[in-house]
């Protein structure tokens, strides 16, 4: 499964609310690939090898458990990851039905 998705980071490992400053929207190019959810900055190409960026960037989804985030108004089509290491990331996908599709396709993972 691959798409753009807007990413914000809420919560930090542990669960620890993410401060000020790290807390703003940024658009990625994901690829969900085996159980790593990898977050480009640009669309992947194959010839090109991932930066370090966008390893930093990459989310182990194994043993996440992704929702609808009922609880954030402010936008539409906005799922909620929990990963494994209690970080909480929300995610803004471009229709509600890629939405549910990422949110399958973590929780299958
Ligand atoms: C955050 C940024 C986010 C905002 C967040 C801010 O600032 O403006 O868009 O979330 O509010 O802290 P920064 O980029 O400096 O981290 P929303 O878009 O959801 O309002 P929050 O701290 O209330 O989550």
């Amino acid at each position: 499964k691959t798409g753009f998705l807007a990413r914000k980071i809420h919560a930090d490992m542990d669960g620890k609310k993410t401060p000020r400053g790290k807390r703003g929207w940024k658009t990625f190019y994901a690829v969900l690939k085996g159980t790593v959810l990898y977050l480009q900055k640009d669309e992947y190409k194959p010839e090109k090898a991932l930066s370090e960026e966008d390893l930093k960037n990459a989310v182990s989804v194994h043993h996440a458990l992704a929702s609808k985030a009922t609880d954030y108004e402010k936008k539409p089509n906005v799922l909620k990851l929990k990963t494994a290491d209690w970080r909480v990331l929300l995610f803004q996908a471009q229709t509600q039905e890629e939405m549910q599709t990422w949110i399958n396709k973590i929780n299958c993972v």
